[in-house]
């Protein structure tokens, strides 16, 4: 699709959305404006309402890189198993040998989302293509996928789309829009330097990033926004360089101007904010107050499968992490990284099927419940002590946490006291009070003087990783 095409939907795209100049924010000077830079807040609110809601989704990091899963000539490659290409120099060609090997029959598509939906899970975001540029997907724009590739021919982005419907959760998918070391022209950078510009360690990856980017990088985008349905709910971009110009990024975003109801992150590049916010393998503060944000997370130390990585985190960790970042308003995207054959690490299963046993009986303070009214409880900067960025050093508490709903305050008890819970400056209040795992909710004895309350509690907490309090309250 030619540029003036391009500008012609933009303008076509913009005179479509009625502008309430009130709530529309001022839009940052783009070549081809997003929505997020003509939709009103009302739209903004319609378009998001789901991914609000959601709170908790499965990230999936599968694709080639399963095959070596973290070991080269014998030797294992420090660091991330889907950057072994880059983090070992592998050759283009010798990268490529891998679709070969590359026949994954044990992945079950029903299985991957019946999970999903067990671990209390509403959205799953899969790696179309990651940096290695594998496309796992039916691509007729470039032969290097799993249909046409491998000897598996099958593509899982429709078996998984298929099975999405039927289960009833949100399917996203990510594309490296920027990065792609099999393909010349394209970005790769170098991880341990953090730095955006482009170091090609094999001449089969020189060309021009234009060429790239008309020949695989839009053709292929076209095709996840257009051959899946309704789907992707989601589209998650990553490491953009100096190469996303604000033009060349404007291409993309007349693609994705054509689906309204796409979610897209903001790692696009060129200027473009996108609708998320995405720490990675961390938890903000304070949240991002007022923005939409999803903490994208590894149950263990690597996003693609690596055979010898154990170091699995506990379901205590993970499931307190979840509610940590419930309670500053965001969203918790936690990872899987099958293994070559498509299986998932059953250390991953059993934490995820962990989380959701919790959430199956305590979900009600995480979907669609609004931040803590409180904040002191999640922790306190440090007066002395800086982080690596010389920033006052955040000293989390893990007592506690809070979510809010209408009528409701939740109090997720992490550590718990003898005898009664205590609260001071309470916003509001509170007319009874009980246990949100104990299905008969026996109201417990509580006292209310103003601001400050105290509950009595059983001697006993009724989960040991997180035990909920729930506050009946009015204005
Ligand atoms: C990127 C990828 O490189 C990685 O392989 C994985 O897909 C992850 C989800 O995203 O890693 C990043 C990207 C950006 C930052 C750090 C790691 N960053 O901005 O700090």
């Amino acid at each position: 699709m030619k540029f003036t095409q391009c500008v012609a939907i933009a303008v076509l795209f913009a005179a479509a959305t009625p502008l309430s100049n009130a709530q529309t924010p001022a839009a940052p000077q783009h070549p081809i404006p997003s929505i997020q830079d003509t939709e009103t807040t009302a739209q903004k609110d319609a378009r998001m309402a789901w991914w609000r809601v959601a709170r908790f989704g499965m990230f999936i990091h599968w694709g080639l890189y399963s095959v070596p899963a973290g070991t080269w000539d014998g030797k294992q490659i420090p660091s991330l198993g889907e950057w072994i290409m880059n983090n070992a120099s592998i050759p283009v060609a010798d990268y490529k040998v891998l679709a070969a090997q590359f026949n994954p029959t044990g992945f079950s598509a029903h299985d991957i989302v019946a999970l999903a939906k067990s671990a209390g899970m509403k959205y799953i975001v899969i790696t179309a293509k990651h940096h290695d540029g594998f496309a796992m997907f039916d691509s007729k724009a470039n032969p290097f996928n799993i249909v046409a590739a491998t000897p598996f021919h099958r593509d899982p982005l429709r078996e998984l789309a298929d099975e999405a419907h039927k289960q009833g959760i949100k399917l996203g998918f990510y594309y490296s829009q920027d990065q792609d070391w099999t393909a010349p022209g394209a970005s790769a950078i170098l991880r341990q330097n953090h730095d955006p510009v482009t170091h090609h360690w094999d001449k089969a990856q020189d060309g021009d990033f234009d060429t790239y980017l008309h020949t695989k990088a839009i053709p292929q985008i076209k095709e996840l926004l257009t051959n899946y349905g309704d789907f992707p709910a989601v589209l998650w971009f990553d490491t953009p360089t100096a190469n996303m110009t604000p033009a060349r990024a404007a291409e993309i975003v007349a693609l994705v101007n054509q689906h309204p109801n796409l979610i897209w992150n903001n790692r696009l590049g060129g200027g473009y904010k996108g609708d998320t916010e995405t720490p990675e393998q961390t938890i903000p503060a304070q949240g991002f107050p007022g923005e939409d944000w999803e903490s994208c997370m590894t149950i263990n130390d690597t996003w693609g499968f690596k055979s010898y990585d154990t170091n699995f985190k506990s379901t205590e960790t993970l499931l307190r992490n979840l509610i940590d970042i419930a309670s500053k308003g965001g969203n918790y995207l936690l990872n899987i990284g099958p293994d070559s054959h498509g299986v998932v690490p059953v250390s991953e299963v059993e934490r995820l099927q962990a989380m959701g046993k919790w959430l199956a009986v305590n979900g009600e303070a995480i979907y669609g419940t609004q931040p803590t009214l409180f904040g002191a409880e999640a922790g306190a900067f440090s007066a002395t002590e800086k982080d690596r960025r010389g920033n006052p050093l955040w000293v989390p508490a893990w007592s506690w946490r809070s979510t809010t709903s209408a009528n409701k305050i939740y109090i997720e008890i992490f550590n718990w006291p003898t005898g009664a819970f205590h609260l001071d400056k309470l916003p509001r209040k509170v007319t009874g009070a009980y246990l949100l795992a104990d299905s008969t909710h026996t109201p417990l004895k509580l006292t209310q003087t103003g601001g400050i309350l105290d509950v009595q509690l059983p001697a006993k907490p009724l989960d040991p990783i997180a035990t909920v309090l729930v506050l009946e309250t009015t204005k």
